[in-house]
């Protein structure tokens, strides 16, 4: 198991120390802090009603452990985890785990939520994890699965308010990923969407196109000889080279009398829109096994990029660990009484102080150059060495010294904004750090 790294576990050992001071008033945040500290990157999934986030998190588990359904459905948070984490330590009572083989399994633990736009109390848990309560900070980082189209105005602010809370002091980005949900069911190209959602709003968001019933039908071996057999029927048709058919009643009178009512829902549920199915049935021309027209769905469905993107944020859960937790206890100390808040205050003041904590730094600002416009205009050589140095990758020493004598000049630059000045000093410090390595002035 990956669990978060150095300084995370840092901010555990300080926890552990404060239950046995604080006593009972901040036992039951501090032991899920120091719970979230040993587990994988806690990922949440919200977005409104029936976007379809439980039908995502299915795909992503390979497996149709979450219900789905066209109506309010989920009504309770619930943290999918790896077998291998055992009994897993919960951010609330009301919280469920269920343990999941599932293929990040051992770099993330998903949790699915409730709705949030509906007047039931459903929601309350999700708000209360998103919006400042005692849960926020409880899942380090989110996908935020957007129903079909634009980003409304109602969801940017959610999503500003939801960086604000969660950034920290590393100006993080790769904490909220937006998923535009249902991609079968959108006209516009999905490049333009993500394009114009960035122009819509300053957030620093990774992003993905998804369309999650392709990818759940892929993962959870819904593709089958039945799926082939629909697929080869409608190669057959006399009309094929007439479409696209427009609904899925017009697809069912075409192949009426060759596939019971439950076949063809069973198909309509694993594909989404008809308009899909002239580039489906082309794409899996010749293909004899469901394995094959499995990978298709799988291809169609976008899900890899998501689940790359999962991948990357992951290899800094130690970064974006930290980042949660330690908001939360600033919030639990905001809370307290004078006397125990001040012990939460010099616990935090401990790690920030700590060689594992500033080791966070360079991480953060990497993710800062490669996505957002921090890197725009650097030269690619330029661009990676700074990425080399700042992840601790190696880097020729020769490679050091001019990045070293370029950053020196960006960071002493008096018209470079204040960011930009504090990346190069990262660079120049990692660079500096290189160069000082035993046998790197031996290389020319
Ligand atoms: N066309 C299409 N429909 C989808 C897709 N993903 C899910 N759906 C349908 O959307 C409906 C809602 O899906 P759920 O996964 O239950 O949505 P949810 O967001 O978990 O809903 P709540 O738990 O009520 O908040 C179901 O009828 C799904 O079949 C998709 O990619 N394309
Ligand atoms: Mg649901």
């Amino acid at each position: 198991m990956r669990a978060p790294g150095p300084a995370a576990g840092l901010v555990a050992d300080h926890c552990h120390k404060l239950i046995g001071l604080l006593g009972p008033a901040a036992e039951s945040t501090l032991r899920d802090i120091v719970a979230q500290c040993g587990q994988p990157l806690r990922v949440l999934l919200v977005g409104d009603v029936s976007t379809g986030k439980s039908t995502l998190l299915n795909a992503l588990l390979s497996d149709s452990r979450a219900e789905t359904a066209f109506k309010e459905t989920t009504s309770r948070v619930t943290w999918y985890h790896g077998p291998h984490l055992g009994a897993l330590g919960l951010p609330d009572p009301s919280h469920r785990a269920v343990a999941a083989g599932f293929p990040l399994a051992d770099r993330l633990v998903l949790g699915d939520s409730p709705g949030l736009n509906t007047s039931s109390e459903n929601p309350d848990e999700t708000r209360r994890m998103m919006g400042g309560g005692d849960l926020a900070g409880a899942a380090a980082a989110f996908v935020c699965v957007l129903g079909t189209g634009l980003v409304s105005g109602l969801w940017a602010k959610h999503l500003e308010g939801l960086a604000a809370l969660s950034a920290g002091p590393f100006d993080l980005v790769g904490n909220m990923v937006l998923v535009m949900a249902k991609i079968d069911l959108i006209d516009d190209d999905i490049g333009n969407l993500e394009r114009r959602t960035r122009d819509s709003t300053p957030l620093a968001f990774r992003f993905a196109g998804v369309n999650q019933l392709m990818a759940a039908a892929a993962r959870t071996g819904a593709v089958d000889g039945r799926t082939l057999a629909v697929l080869d029927a409608l190669r057959a048709l006399p009309s094929f080279e007439a479409w696209p058919p427009e609904s899925w009643p017009e697809v069912a009178d075409d192949l009426s009398g060759l596939f019971s009512d439950t076949d063809l829902k069973a198909f309509e549920d694993s594909v989404g829109a008809p308009e899909l199915l002239p580039e489906l049935v082309r794409a899996t021309a010749d293909m004899d096994h469901p394995s094959a027209v499995a990978a298709v769905f799988e291809r169609m469905s976008g899900l890899a990029a998501l689940e790359s993107v999962l991948a990357d944020i992951a290899e800094d859960a130690d970064l974006f660990t930290t980042t949660a937790v330690l908001l939360r206890l600033r919030r639990l100390a905001a809370r307290l009484p004078d006397d125990p808040a001040a012990q939460v205050r010099s616990a935090i003041a401990a790690v920030t102080s700590s060689r594992q904590y500033q080791d966070l730094w360079p991480r953060a600002a990497a993710r800062l150059m490669r996505h957002t416009s921090v890197g725009d205009g650097l030269d690619p050589d330029d661009l990676d060495t700074a990425l080399r140095l700042l992840s601790g990758l190696t880097c020729p020493p020769a490679a050091a010294a001019a990045a070293l004598t370029r950053w020196s000049a960006r960071s002493a630059d008096p018209f470079a904004d204040s960011r930009t000045r504090h990346l190069a000093r990262l660079v120049q410090d990692a660079a500096l750090r290189v160069l000082a390595e035993p046998g790197s002035e031996e290389t020319p």
